[in-house]
């Protein structure tokens, strides 16, 4: 039997899932969509043959859905996420899991009132072979003890609707989940630097760059540049120093052209592309493990709720002028353990 899977929001995103539960991921079926914009949620349904529901929460309880994906824009995510525990079904939802602490917490109660961990938040990264393989070297030992991360997100160009919060919220925030997964460790304080204004992305409420800086409790002390508009491509770094060594992410593979005394290499346009195999690892685990009603391995909505506090402290962080908050999180509930 196929897993029924009603899909909320059809932005570049939610597109991008729809066609890949199509055409890649086995066992499952879209077989309903959602979407403000009713003429795009139209067009994908019949070209899908899924059922259009011009109302989120109508499809979520509708029952021909068993298991729901939330890909709306972000500020509307807890709302679908809350109405599906509701409903009793499994929810991914993409990142970020609400961009404020307290829609976090009104999540993680639900799901625990209702007794069973449904929650899968889409932080695609902990998937993705490269970061899998940074994780392994250090678990192993290679660098000994890790002391410093670097790491940048380079977005080529950004929306026209990019602020100076979204880019904490909505770009840094895969830095704040995946590099605490990464070292296994969680974070005791946080501030944010602004460099010199990019004179591409100027625009009235975007500072860009910005430099996120970290500490970890193990005393890892961790620098994340965010920029908005690199102009070349999308460029996602992060190398580790440890007492031993260090290691560093790899770059994707590309094929290195020579001619007229030049090699050249392309750097990718996009999230889309670079991180396809993640999305494709993360999308068939969640499947398949959705329906033999196995654990969730996932970012659990206790790790959306770490990510949504984080990057609200760095954004107070920034808007008071930089100096260093201490982040502080209650206590994790044996629930999530
Ligand atoms: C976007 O929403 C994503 O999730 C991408 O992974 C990230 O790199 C980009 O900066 C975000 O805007």
């Amino acid at each position: 039997m196929e897993l029924a899977i009603g899909v909320v929001g059809l932005g570049a995103i939610g597109r991008d899932h729809v066609k890949r539960f199509h055409e890649r991921i086995t066992g499952c079926k879209v077989v309903a969509v959602s979407e403000v914009n009713q003429e795009v949620g139209r067009r994908v349904a019949e070209q899908y043959g899924a059922k259009f529901y011009a109302d989120g929460e109508e499809l979520i309880n509708s029952p021909e859905v068993q298991a729901v994906v939330v890909t709306t824009w972000d500020p509307a995510h807890a709302q679908y996420v809350l109405a599906s525990i509701k409903a009793g079904k499994y929810v991914f939802c993409e990142k970020p899991l609400a961009t404020e602490a307290a829609e976090c917490e009104k999540i993680l109660a639900a799901e625990q009132a209702f007794g069973r961990k449904i929650v899968q938040v889409g932080f695609m990264r902990r998937y993705d072979p490269g970061y899998t393989e940074l994780k392994k070297t250090i678990e192993e030992g290679k660098i000994g003890q890790p002391l410093i991360v670097h790491a940048c997100h380079r977005n080529m160009t950004h929306a026209a609707t990019m602020t100076s919060e979204m880019s904490i919220k909505n770009s840094g925030v895969h830095e704040i989940d995946v590099l605490r997964w990464l070292l296994d460790d969680e974070y005791v304080s946080g501030q944010v630097v602004l460099p010199r204004q990019s004179r591409i992305s100027a625009k009235e409420g975007l500072q860009d760059p910005q430099i996120m800086m970290l500490r970890t409790k193990q005393g890892i002390c961790i620098d994340v540049e965010i920029s908005q508009s690199s102009g070349y491509g999308y460029d996602i770094q992060c190398e580790v120093v440890g007492d031993l060594g260090t290691a560093k992410l790899p770059d994707p593979p590309g094929v290195i052209t020579k001619t007229d005394c030049s090699r050249v290499t392309g750097i990718m346009p996009g999230w889309e592309t670079r991180f396809v195999e993640a999305y494709n690892i993360e999308m068939q685990d969640w499947v398949d493990r959705v329906k033999n009603a196995q654990p969730l391995v996932g970012a659990s909505a206790w790790d959306g709720y770490v990510a949504c506090v984080t990057s609200n402290i760095l954004g107070q962080c920034r808007e008071e002028g930089g100096t260093s908050k201490e982040i502080v999180l209650p206590e994790k509930p044996e629930f999530y353990n």
